[in-house]
């Protein structure tokens, strides 16, 4: 009998071990999430232009919805031969709130590295808090190819695809180039609540519930240490802010139950084991 009943409860320990572990991955889908874009691309074809050099700048205009939000990721193709390997670029974010060929102040300004595989590749970002208006752009550090891609859906949004050439260095629409495509550069943005949350503002955006701002680095972040991190709300352990209008609950609402839940199923199966040791 013991033996038989020994199997079980090591399978519900590591039942209720996984529903442990479990929280990190329900707050990541819990968190809001908006894809913004321009392009129409869909898989298929996809416009590498040619003529660009190391230095220019392509850049897409994109708007969020209403509310407070944070680019927390990219899409981007990039390809049209130029080689295996990666290849160094420059991700840049700039406030775009005045829509005028030149942006606003810059958010963000990071190197990465993209493939030549002419297919979406998404690049991680901290959380970078953005006014509705913002403008993404793709440095180039060699001379095309490779180089950021075009849909080839016939369309392009007049206002809301830009470049800006090393040489010359004024800003102007990629139709100056003979665009006819959208950029395939889109963000993925988190939060959408009514901002604030105790964390304050980065470059005068609110940051999205539950999050501060890291005035070191201007940007949003779950990372809180203590509550002067969320402008006196309650920081948590999970580096989350936390209290009135600071969304805890916004940002996680499953974990709170279902780590109490798991947690108290191990200590009463602990129990339970201990007992029938005794017997
Ligand atoms: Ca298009």
């Amino acid at each position: 009998m013991r033996s038989e009943m020994r199997p079980r409860f090591l399978s519900m320990l590591v039942a209720l071990a996984a529903a442990v572990a479990a929280p990190a991955a329900a707050q990541a889908e819990s968190i809001p999430i908006e894809i913004v874009r321009n392009d129409g691309y869909a898989g298929g074809p996809v416009t590498f232009p040619s003529g660009f050099a190391a230095g220019d700048v392509l850049a897409a205009r994109l708007a969020a919805p209403a509310g407070s939000w944070a680019v927390i990721g990219l899409e981007v193709v990039f390809g049209g031969a130029g080689g295996s390997g990666t290849h160094p670029v420059t991700v840049k974010i700039w406030d775009d709130s005045a829509e005028t060929l030149d942006p606003g102040p810059e958010l963000l300004s990071m190197d990465t590295e993209l493939g030549s595989n002419g297919t979406i590749q998404l690049i991680s970002l901290a959380g970078v808090g953005v006014p509705s208006r913002f403008r993404v752009g793709i440095v180039l550090h060699e001379s095309a190819p490779p180089i950021v891609g075009q849909d080839a859906d016939g369309t392009i949004d007049a206002d809301r695809n830009l470049v800006r050439h090393a040489t010359g260095s004024a800003w102007q629409r990629s139709q100056a180039d003979g665009a006819t495509g959208d950029w395939i550069i889109r963000a993925h943005l988190s939060g959408g609540g009514g901002g604030g949350g105790g964390g304050g503002a980065c470059f005068g955006v609110d940051c999205p519930a539950g999050q501060f701002c890291d005035t070191a680095s201007q940007r949003c972040t779950f990372e809180c240490v203590t509550e002067d991190d969320c402008g006196g709300a309650f920081c948590n352990r999970f580096g989350q802010c936390v209290g009135e209008g600071a969304g805890c609950c916004q940002s996680a609402p499953g974990r709170g139950t279902g780590y109490v839940l798991a947690c108290s199923g191990l200590v009463v199966l602990a129990l339970l084991l201990r007992r029938r040791r005794r017997a």
